[in-house]
């Protein structure tokens, strides 16, 4: 693979699409860190810092933490040195609001996002993946009714985000059923074609 120095990426597509999967493998092919805010949350809720108290109800009846502290956290996660060669947010942005909040800060610095890869897969097939993962980790919002609660939630907050980064010329639409390691190479070659690899 060609050096991809700088990549900015996003991933997004609705809960159980395969983000923190295919996050991790992205982030390893461009060399940069992944950034999961519903891993932040997870590990404060078990560490029971200040901020795991403050949001564990709210993850656990499957809806959004405020913009206002899900920013904060990205913004000073972001001035950390290791994402100087770029970085992937996984679950983040997840409202205009959020959108917003990056660009501001990406924009103070010069920078913008380099891409952003949309994991498609329907209803149906993630319900039925995040019901297996209840079974096998017993995560606080893998009940069935917060699980349809979150794919609500995605539908109405986060789904009008795909838009705006196709407006922009940076999304990367990618089917993301079938085998994790199919769905990893189609990532690969849709991002590397994007980026110019
Ligand atoms: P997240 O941690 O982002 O949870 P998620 O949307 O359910 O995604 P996750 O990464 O777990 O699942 P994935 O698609 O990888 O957020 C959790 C909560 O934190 C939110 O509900 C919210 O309350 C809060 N939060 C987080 N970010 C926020 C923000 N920006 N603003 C406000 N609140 C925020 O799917 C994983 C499952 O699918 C796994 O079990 C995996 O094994 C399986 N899978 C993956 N690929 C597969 C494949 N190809 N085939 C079969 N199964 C597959």
């Amino acid at each position: 693979m060609t050096e991809t120095p700088n990549a900015r990426l996003l991933i997004i597509g609705a809960p159980g699409a395969g983000k923190g999967t295919q996050a991790a493998r992205i982030a390893e092919r461009y060399d940069v860190p992944a950034i999961s805010t519903g891993d932040i949350f997870r590990a404060n809720i078990k560490a029971g810092t200040q901020l795991g108290k403050r949001v564990q109800s709210i993850i656990e009846q499957g809806q959004l933490v405020p913009d206002e502290l899900t920013n904060e956290i990205v913004a000073d996660r972001l001035k950390r040195d290791d994402v100087a060669r770029g970085f992937l947010l996984d679950g983040y942005p997840r409202t205009v609001d959020q959108v917003h909040a990056l660009d501001a800060v990406l924009e103070a610095e010069a920078r913008a996002l380099d891409a952003v890869v949309l994991l498609e897969a329907d209803t149906d097939a993630v319900v039925a993946r995040l019901l297996k993962r209840a079974e096998i980790e017993g995560r606080i919002d893998d009940t069935e009714e917060v699980i349809r609660h979150r794919q609500e939630v995605y539908a109405e907050q986060t789904a009008p985000l795909i838009d705006l980064f196709r407006a922009r010329g940076i999304l990367v639409e990618v089917d993301g059923l079938g085998e994790v390691d199919a769905v990893a190479d189609r990532i690969a070659s849709a991002l590397d074609a994007k980026l110019g690899a």
